[in-house]
């Protein structure tokens, strides 16, 4: 198997060189106008609520295709983010230097993605694709393959950033947050009480304790990072409580469940609109009327939805990492798979390179800006 696949990509590479050095002219001017930017993803905003990490954040969360570009974004990041922290939490310390100070550095990792001859995408591409053509490796990589490797990136991404949240809140750096250190974010101290359905005190607990997995009353890193996440978590119990939160948002009348009036203003539309990428085997909510949806989902048949009956839907009402990584999947496959087979040969990824690095790309005169907009 290793051997097959180590001849496979051998004859690929060969079969690649023959074609750039053929090729070499005309793809340059493909390339002129492109310059790799560092993207600077980092939200100056207060913490979102956990309720909805992606709605506000959105798919601007989603990492760097290239593991060595996310280092450089990641760097630059952090350092805005603790600029950001001294601001708030020492503003009496003398001013900072501003992060303009820090340009320079991201100058020179800019300069240093747009030399080719020490950034050379095709090589990246090389470099790259036997990682992601991993299931199997056949030498194509298929959409779920890209999947796979895209969702493992913002993983990363997203852990890297409960790490550093877990600094802010382990005041005793013993690697658990308590619900005694972990303080409210400010847009629930500062929003007017009721703005969210939430209410000072209660709601925080309850969300504490479904995600303290073995219940021992702190949460260490993968059960603070199931906090931050709900619907990317695996945690029964805090899916629960998400349907329980989700179901509080809706209840007009505040009967304690949801009827199919409430159901059709508002979740619905939100399941329809993540339905067709996330699980095109049920296609009953596209076609079908909102309303046998429901009654699929009453289980009890009283007409009601009730926290449980939603936990079906609740990873679609808000959609988790791995629906928008489905979805860039799929707008890289449409964009790259130029012989239409369902699979990208490395080839393909090479004569496409901006379709992965698209992120990154100064695109002034590109007609894919409307990926950049929608993806970061
Ligand atoms: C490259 O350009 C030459 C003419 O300049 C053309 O004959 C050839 O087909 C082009 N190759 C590709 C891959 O576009
Ligand atoms: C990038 O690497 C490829 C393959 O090694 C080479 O053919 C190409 O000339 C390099 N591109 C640049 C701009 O250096
Ligand atoms: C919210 O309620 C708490 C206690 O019930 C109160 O201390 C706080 O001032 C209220 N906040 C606002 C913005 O009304
Ligand atoms: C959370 O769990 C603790 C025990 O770890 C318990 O004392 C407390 O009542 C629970 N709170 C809620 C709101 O469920
Ligand atoms: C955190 O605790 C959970 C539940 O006990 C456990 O499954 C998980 O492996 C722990 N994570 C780490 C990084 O130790
Ligand atoms: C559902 O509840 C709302 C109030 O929240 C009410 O106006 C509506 O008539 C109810 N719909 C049904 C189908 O019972
Ligand atoms: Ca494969
Ligand atoms: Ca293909």
């Amino acid at each position: 198997m290793a051997k097959a696949s180590f001849i496979i990509y051998i004859t690929l590479a060969v079969a690649l060189l023959l074609l750039i050095s053929h090729s070499s002219n005309n793809n340059s001017h493909h390339h002129r106008h492109r310059r790799l930017k560092v993207r600077s993803n980092f939200n100056f905003t207060p913490p979102t609520d956990p309720r909805h990490p992606h709605d506000r954040l959105s798919a601007s969360a989603a990492a760097a295709f290239d593991p060595v570009v996310a280092e450089i974004e990641r760097k630059r990041e952090d350092k805005q983010w603790e600029h950001r922290y001294i601001q708030t939490h020492h503003p009496e310390s003398t001013p900072t230097e501003s992060p303009d100070h820090e340009w320079d550095d991201f100058a020179s990792a800019e300069d240093y993605l747009n030399d080719e001859e020490k950034f050379n995408v095709t090589n990246r591409l090389l470099l790259l694709f036997p990682n992601i053509d991993i299931d199997p490796p056949d030498g194509y990589v298929s959409a779920a393959e890209l999947t796979q490797w895209n969702l493992k990136q913002s993983q990363k991404e997203v852990l890297h950033r409960t790490q550093r949240e877990m600094e802010v809140h382990d005041k005793n750096r013993d690697g658990f947050v308590t619900l005694a250190e972990y303080q409210p974010p400010s847009w629930v101290v500062n929003s007017d009480n009721n703005s969210f359905g939430y209410e000072m005190g209660w709601w925080k607990e309850e969300h504490f304790n479904a995600s303290d997995v073995d219940g021992d009353g702190q949460l260490n890193i993968t059960e603070f990072n199931d906090f931050l996440h709900p619907s990317d978590s695996t945690n029964h119990k805090l899916l629960e409580w998400l349907c329980k939160e989700e179901i509080r948002e809706r209840d007009t009348d505040k009967d304690g469940k949801i009827n199919y009036t409430e159901f059709y203003h508002g979740i619905y539309d939100l399941i329809r609109t993540h339905e067709g990428v996330q699980d095109s085997s049920h296609e009953y909510a596209v076609e079908a009327p909102a309303k046998t949806l429901f009654n699929q989902l009453d289980k009890d048949g009283d007409g009601y939805l009730s926290h449980i009956e939603l936990l079906p839907v609740i990873q679609k009402i808000h959609p988790s990492e791995l629906y928008y990584t489905q979805q860039q999947s799929e707008y890289i496959m449409q964009q790259a798979d130029t012989d239409k087979d369902g699979r990208l040969s490395l080839t393909e990824m090479v004569e496409n390179p901006y379709v992965f690095y698209s992120a990154v790309y100064d695109e002034d005169e590109d007609e894919d800006y409307d990926y950049h907009d929608e993806f970061r």
